[in-house]
């Protein structure tokens, strides 16, 4: 029970009664759409941030969404409604409504959503039991929307449509931009040699990656780094892999403020001649990929079982570029053979910084804002990627979701 100062549970005949002691009208004067109270936001309840209603008669939009059983919203007619906005999209589950004087007749109501405001598609039709004030509960067809519409059509004694409380049920959508589930026979999927000679012909290229060092292949429906070495892989990678320096990188570039996931697998950190032991070796993120030497990074496993972020700026010593550190190192433990989820979003903020997180079985484990590191903060979209370096790895499921 919320314990807020004004929400007070009486009957609608103690509303009517406090009204008549008032003198007044029982709704104060208010703008239609009035913002909910915060408290509507918690345990599965999707905030409301404002309703409208196509008439009222003085008991506005609002008072549906107040959280005091003792305000209402009132309209005439058939076809009346009510309609609330959740400000952004969200996986609609079940409905609650609260009906004036819902215990002495029944309402017969549709219920339609959308996601633009203006197109609605009606999701439920049915009617109250007639046997209570207080919320009823109805179960919805799982369904993605913004805007969710009570559409009244009369109730057994007149065409009011008169709700004291409407709650909505569901969770914040998730809008996937992109997946990659590796299914498919074992193969090779895209290697280095693809990318430095793109006209030879019998090439291995992928639609979503490219590999501009080491080699990528699916094995058993994941990705696969291969054994890594410091070959030069030739056209089917079946010399060596060179994957000891794994990067690969999407080929789409239009990634601006996303979550990137994936289930990964470190096996086994390696050497070569070529890549001696560094306390970097491993695996990293990639964000905000502009070129190979401006973006985001994020250590999730590394040799030297730290996490860390970091920013990679054009101009400098490393490949034309200077890495600058965003955290410092976090300890980390690698957990080597085992499946873990991993996860790394980039969001634009509105002062013009950037924000880094970086989560581990879903739990935040570095986190930074860049305000202009070594140069502009990255706000430009971007590829996105994985960078392995002496690890033999295995990842599935990438997926990368609209934030
Ligand atoms: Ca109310
Ligand atoms: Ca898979």
């Amino acid at each position: 029970m919320k314990q807020s100062i004004g929400y007070v549970r009486v009957s609608p005949c103690a509303a009517s009664l406090i009204c008549l002691l008032l003198s007044a009208g029982c709704a104060p004067p208010e703008d239609p759409a009035t913002p909910a109270v915060d408290e509507l936001s918690t345990s599965g309840i999707i905030k409301i941030t404002r309703a409208s209603a196509s008439t009222n008669d003085g008991n506005v939009a609002g008072n549906a969404v107040d959280g005091n059983m003792g305000t209402r919203w009132s309209g005439l007619g058939m076809g009346a409604s009510l309609t609330a906005d959740f400000g952004g999209m969200m996986s609609v589950r079940s409905l609650d409504l609260a009906w004036y004087r819902g215990d002495q007749r029944r309402t017969t109501f549709d219920v339609a959503v959308s996601s633009d405001g203006s197109s609605f598609r009606t999701v439920y039709s049915g009617s109250s039991s007639g046997t209570t004030a207080s919320f009823e509960s109805y179960d919805l067809p799982d369904t993605t929307a913004r805007y969710l519409k009570v559409v009244s059509k009369g109730n057994t004694d007149n065409l009011w449509a008169s709700l004291s409380e409407l709650q909505v049920y569901g969770t914040p959508a998730v809008t996937h931009l992109f997946s990659d589930s590796f299914t498919g026979t074992d193969r090779l999927l895209a290697n280095e040699y693809a990318y430095w000679h793109p006209t030879a012909s019998g090439i291995v290229t992928s639609s979503n990656w490219e590999m501009n060092s080491g080699s990528l292949f699916s094995l058993q429906n994941t990705a696969w780094s291969g054994v890594p070495d410091g070959a030069g892989p030739n056209i089917g990678s079946t010399n060596g892999t060179d994957s000891s320096v794994f990067r690969m990188m999407s080929k789409r570039a239009d990634f601006g403020d996303v979550a990137v996931s994936f289930s990964l697998k470190n096996d086994q950190l390696v050497t070569t001649s070529r890549t001696p032991q560094q306390d970097w070796d491993g695996i990293h993120f990639w964000m905000r990929y502009q070129a190979e030497n401006s973006m985001y990074y994020a250590s999730i496993n590394r040799r030297d079982n730290t996490v860390i972020l970091k920013k990679k700026v054009p101009g400098g010593p490393t490949n034309g570029g200077t890495y600058y550190n965003m955290t410092s190192s976090i300890a980390h433990t690698v957990p080597y053979g085992a499946w873990q989820k991993v996860k790394t979003t980039a969001k634009n903020n509105a002062d013009g910084s950037v924000t880094i997180s970086l989560y581990a079985e879903g739990v935040l484990v570095a986190s930074a804002t860049d305000t202009g590191l070594g140069g502009p903060p990255i706000r430009a979209p971007g590829k996105v990627g994985i960078r392995g370096d002496n690890c033999n790895f295995r990842f599935d499921d990438f997926t990368v979701d609209a934030l």
